[in-house]
């Protein structure tokens, strides 16, 4: 039985938006109150951190959060100690003095690069493969997160509902800036209901005001759409898991959507060469597995819209289609909830893979 790897460092550098860190501090988070491991989370951004955990100081070069060490980041990068594991977030690059602190130890910690999730079928063949350093006694593990047994899969925190409640009837959005709003609020806008729109801000507040006149709130038919708070991510979730529909982007609030068991668009995090196409639509063939021909359509053109340019009008028939089908969606959304409940839960197959490595 190998000795427990209590000390784990991870390093996070926040590229833009707040998924890199998001994902980081959820991952801390259930090392440390699920494993009982020792973390510290190294930052280069306290600023965007503090955007969804406001109870952190920014200026402090050390501080401890919800159990976590949480440093922050600086250049150059001062070894104190190397852990007995390091997550490398999202390919982030270690600092060059810690990299050879670690080579310099008798026995090298266990070096992971936590990749960013994809549906695509190569994640599963390209999850834990080794990567020896070109020059230093080092080897470096890809860990892919996933929808399927074969990937890491998802971060899950112990207890999570199963969705029973009914929704109450409003739709978050939390979009980047390039999404197709004009046609999307004027298709809300003949909502044959009351709804409230409650938008995050920052890029997607950005987005209804290139369409909307003033700072808001609004009312667009029967739609009124009011400016949100950006909230603390536990309170965030609960904000999906109350609403009757979502819209999500990049990949933390995309798993969330999905575990909050309610209908979503996802609004993909544009990469170069549309490779979020591909992204976009190998999730889509998997998430609409079981769900019938006319529902699994209407979800397809959803997503499709939300994520190509398409004239206006296709817009909205999208989305009345999607509303149209909202019943055997929401079905569906639980069943999938269900699925994705069953799939490895991410912080205890790093656990256990990091084991397994050294
Ligand atoms: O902010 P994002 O667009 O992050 C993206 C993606 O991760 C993308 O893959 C990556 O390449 C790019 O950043 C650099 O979307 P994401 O991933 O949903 O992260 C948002 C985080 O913010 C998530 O942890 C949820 C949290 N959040 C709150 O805590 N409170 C809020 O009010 C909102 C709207 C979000």
């Amino acid at each position: 039985m190998p000795a427990m790897q209590l000390h784990w460092d991870i390093f996070c550098r926040v590229v833009d938006n707040y998924g890199d860190i998001g994902v980081c501090w959820r991952l801390a988070r259930q090392l440390s109150g699920v494993h009982q491991r020792r973390v510290r989370l190294w930052v280069d951004d306290l600023g965007s951190m503090r955007q969804l955990c406001p109870a952190l100081d920014p200026q402090a070069a050390a501080q401890h959060l919800d159990g976590i060490e949480v440093r922050q980041w600086t250049t150059p990068f001062v070894v104190d100690r190397v852990a007995d594991v390091v997550i490398e977030a999202f390919a982030c690059e270690l600092p060059t003095s810690y990299l050879q602190a670690m080579a310099d130890l008798p026995k090298a910690p266990a070096w992971i690069n936590l990749e960013y999730l994809t549906a695509e079928a190569w994640a599963e063949s390209c999850h834990g493969v080794a990567s020896p350093h070109a020059s230093l006694p080092l080897i470096k593990y890809f860990f892919f997160p996933g929808f399927s047994p074969a990937t890491g899969g998802l971060l899950r925190e112990p207890g999570l509902p199963l969705t029973t409640e009914p929704a109450t009837g409003e739709i978050s959005l939390f979009c980047y800036d390039n999404a197709p709003l004009g046609p999307w609020l004027e298709a809300l806008a003949s909502a044959p209901e009351p709804l409230r729109c409650l938008v995050s801000p920052g890029k997607p507040l950005t987005a209804v005001r290139a369409c909307l006149p003033g700072d808001g709130p609004w009312q667009v038919g029967a739609a009124r759409i009011e400016p949100a708070p950006f909230l603390a991510q536990a309170d965030y979730d609960a904000l999906l898991r109350r609403c009757a529909i979502n819209i999500v982007r990049g990949e933390d609030s995309f798993v969330r959507a999905q575990l909050a068991g309610r209908p979503f668009v996802w609004h993909i995090y544009p990469q170069d060469d549309d490779a979020h196409l591909d992204k976009l639509t190998a999730f889509l063939d998997r998430y609409t597995v079981g769900l019938e021909t006319p529902a699994a359509t209407a979800v397809r053109n959803i997503f499709l819209a939300w994520n190509t340019p398409l004239p206006p009008t296709k817009l909205t028939a999208a989305w009345q289609d999607f509303l149209a089908h909202l019943p055997a969606i929401d079905r569906h959304a639980r069943e999938w909830q269900r699925h994705c409940m069953r799939l490895p839960e991410l912080s205890a197959s790093l656990v256990k893979f990091c084991v397994d490595a050294v």
